[in-house]
């Protein structure tokens, strides 16, 4: 069975994606979108019940939702592309900390900023929310920023799939002023840009070529 993964471009597939180019695996892409038109083809809330994306079956047929639960088992499956401390090593505590970092403060924030309308029903306050919102991921983003090394790695001095989950949340926020006066993240999105893994997986949303349906 081909591991499949569920998303679609730009979205919190990004990082799962970037990780199976780096790791050469072969992968199937299923393209699902329409959450909020509610256009959504149910079969897809049996794959994750709260419709969200991204969504991966292993080729042993486990399906798995949360993007950080995704990049921690494929790259600890993968050991021969290094992209994990292994377990007794010094740099898996630094390398956990920053992946559960991006998924339960940096991630939520965005969504806050991508979508109020899932955290509140007045429509009106949708601004007051992004704005605050977008103040928070500028602290939060500090954090981080601080937390890069010389070399522009997140733990162990070198490239771990920590960096290529980071990558994600750069590129979406690449255009704002909160990451753009921050010196370490910068570098970092310049050097993750030039990896021909985040380059295939963006020219690949740009010429906006389907994912399978
Ligand atoms: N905790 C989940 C969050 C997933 C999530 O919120 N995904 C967003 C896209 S980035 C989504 O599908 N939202 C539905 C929508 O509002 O379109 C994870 O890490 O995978």
């Amino acid at each position: 069975m081909t591991i499949t993964l569920y998303g679609r471009p730009r979205s919190g597939s990004l990082a799962v994606e970037i990780l199976l180019e780096e790791l050469g695996v072969p992968y199937d892409r299923v393209l699902v979108t329409g959450y909020r038109e509610n256009i959504q083809p149910p079969s897809f809330a049996a794959i994750n019940p709260l419709r969200r994306v991204p969504a991966l079956t292993l080729d042993d047929g486990t399906l798995l939702t949360e993007s950080a639960a995704m990049m921690l088992h494929l790259a600890d499956s993968h050991p021969a592309a290094g992209l994990a401390p292994a377990p007794d090593a010094k740099a898996r505590a630094p390398y956990l900390r920053w992946m559960t970092y991006l998924a339960a403060t940096i991630y939520p924030t965005a969504m806050h900023i991508f979508h109020p309308e899932n955290y509140i029903a007045d429509e009106a306050r949708f601004g007051e929310i992004k704005a605050y919102s977008a103040d928070v991921l500028a602290q939060q983003w500090q954090v981080v920023d601080g937390a890069l090394d010389e070399g522009g790695h997140l733990a162990g001095g070198r490239l771990s799939a920590a960096d290529l989950y980071m990558a994600m949340f750069a590129l979406w926020f690449a255009n704002t002023p909160g990451l753009g006066d921050l010196p370490n993240t910068r570098r970092f999105l310049e050097a993750m840009k030039a990896r021909p893994s985040v380059q295939s997986v963006i020219a690949r949303t740009a010429s906006n070529e389907a994912w399978a349906a």
